[in-house]
């Protein structure tokens, strides 16, 4: 079976590969694909980009293709930046700039007041009539300021509290074990042997 990632996010494919390594699956890239062109992400849900994004990349390719949307949620923002946390300080900004914005707006907040959320939903569509969504999260606090090197967005001010530890201080495996997107990609596994096992009847 191949797979395309409808994913322009480097870092996003890392962790998606690392997850579906073992299955037999061929996972291909946009990269394959040079004539693709980006859909507007103007779904207000994580569920309506992850599926329009999954649903243009099946468009131009025919095959099955698994498109991630992704974005952290802050109870002392009412949920912000969610759906919108890639532009977060604004179009074509860097994840350095969408870290001290939100530390700025978080300024004044301690202990519990700075919990958060990590969600993914991830859908993988099989045809133009057939599209599987997932989701996967992962609740933590946000740190009151940068640190670590690993991961990338949000992850150098995400704690996990369970190990205390940043994403941005664990490796991709660590990360993967317990980040909303490597929960998402544990039912998606489900998924993809389900209609692999249909398939070989
Ligand atoms: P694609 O749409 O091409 O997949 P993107 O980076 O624009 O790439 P999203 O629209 O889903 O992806 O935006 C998600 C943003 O949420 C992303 O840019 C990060 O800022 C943040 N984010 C998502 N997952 C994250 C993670 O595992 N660690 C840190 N930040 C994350």
């Amino acid at each position: 079976m191949q797979l395309v990632l409808a994913t322009n996010n480097n870092d996003k494919i890392k962790e998606i590969k690392a997850l579906l390594d073992d299955l037999p699956v061929t996972v291909l890239t946009r990269d394959d694909f040079l004539e693709f062109v980006d859909p507007e992400e103007t779904g207000t849900t994580l569920e309506e980009n992850a599926i329009l994004k999954a649903r243009a990349i099946f468009d131009l390719t025919g095959l099955p293709s698994l498109a991630d949307d992704s974005g952290l949620e802050v109870d002392a923002l009412d949920g912000a930046p969610g759906v919108y946390s890639s532009r977060y300080a604004g179009e074509d900004v860097t994840y350095a700039d969408n870290n001290k914005l939100l530390l700025a707006n978080l300024r004044g907040t301690t202990g519990d007041q700075r919990g958060a959320r990590f969600r993914c939903v991830m859908a993988l569509c099989w045809t133009a009539a057939e599209v599987e969504t997932v989701e996967g999260e992962v609740e933590g606090l946000i740190a009151e300021e940068i640190a670590g090197k690993e991961g990338f967005g949000y992850d150098p001010v995400f704690i996990y509290p369970p190990t205390g530890q940043r994403f941005s201080e664990m490796t991709l495996e660590e990360k993967n074990a317990v980040s909303h997107r490597g929960r998402a990609l544990q039912k998606i596994r489900e998924v993809i042997g389900a209609r692999l096992d249909r398939m070989r009847g």
